[in-house]
């Protein structure tokens, strides 16, 4: 797809090139544009409509389609398949890591979410083997190896895929009859053991952080802000002037953040700006 040429022969005011136009633009196709001049048809245009001479025209990998509603149907048909890739890709994933990412209410929602997508996924498949139709194609390539991943999101949302939507389930196990599908996809309990190894991680990251959240509460009750710098347990806050005045003190010899001393001199306030404002 992404190697593909499309060609376009139309000619701007033309409702009938408008549709084309229209639909390859829904469709994210990168095309060429090429006006034609119907008072002097290009040689490209005769010979890839020679019965009715007309634009639009569609030319895919070199291959002309005529007449703008068959146009507009090869596109949907043809690239449809992007628009699919595309929402596994959007969607599964994202929603798929927030169920077991989450607890509480943004847990719950993740799952009535991913249940969801895949009811639309099913809805797409229809009755159909695969999504391509009766051929393996390209939707299925991009979705299959989600495949092994739901059984980590179904243990961690506690639901079942297979009675929310038995239809996509049984399109998986149609896949994994493919070779190149069982031997690429990893057993779901693999995958399940390292959901189970990055949950643990991401728990411990979080606790890492709210237990530094909760430092940086407890060591500055009034503003509840950030920055703090913490020195041997001792809680350094308010402005960025003090913050650095407590560097230039503390780590004196060192090369001076603070470029004039002279505030601290006038009655040793540390605070730089309200010292010289009240003096005046
Ligand atoms: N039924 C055609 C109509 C296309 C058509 O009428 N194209 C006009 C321009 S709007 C054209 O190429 N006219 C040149 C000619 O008839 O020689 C379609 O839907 O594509």
């Amino acid at each position: 797809m992404a190697n593909d040429k499309v060609v376009l022969l139309d000619f701007w005011p033309s409702a009938f090139g408008m549709r084309a136009r229209i639909a390859l633009a829904e469709k994210g196709v990168q095309y060429e544009y090429k006006e034609e001049n119907l008072l002097d048809k290009s040689d490209l245009l005769l010979k890839s409509n020679p019965i009715h001479k007309k634009i639009p025209v569609l030319l895919h990998n070199g291959k002309p389609i005529c007449e703008s509603l068959n146009i507009v149907l090869y596109i949907d048909e043809t690239w449809s398949d992007k628009f699919w890739a595309d929402y596994v890709d959007k969607k599964i994933y994202e929603c798929g890591t927030r169920i077991w990412k989450n607890k509480g209410e943004a847990h719950e929602a993740a799952k009535k979410e991913f249940i969801e997508i895949l009811k639309v996924l099913e809805g797409e498949l229809v009755e159909k083997r695969f999504f391509g139709g009766e051929t393996f194609g390209f939707v299925d390539v991009s979705l299959i190896p989600f495949g092994c991943w739901f059984y980590s999101y179904e243990t961690c949302g506690n639901f079942s895929a297979e009675e929310e939507c038995p239809k996509l389930m049984a399109w998986v196990k149609r896949c994994m009859e493919k070779e190149s599908v069982s031997k690429t996809l990893p057993n779901p309990l693999k995958i399940y053991e390292f959901v189970c190894f990055l949950k643990k991680r991401y728990v411990s990251k979080f606790h890492h952080l709210s237990t530094k959240l909760h430092l940086i509460l407890t060591s500055k009750p009034v503003h509840h802000k950030i920055p703090v710098f913490i020195h041997n347990g001792k809680p350094i806050s308010e402005s960025l002037i003090i913050n650095f005045q407590y560097f230039d003190e503390t780590w004196r010899g060192t090369s001076p953040l603070m470029p004039a001393q002279r505030p601290l001199q006038q009655g040793g306030s540390h605070v730089l700006g309200r010292q010289t404002s009240l003096t005046r």
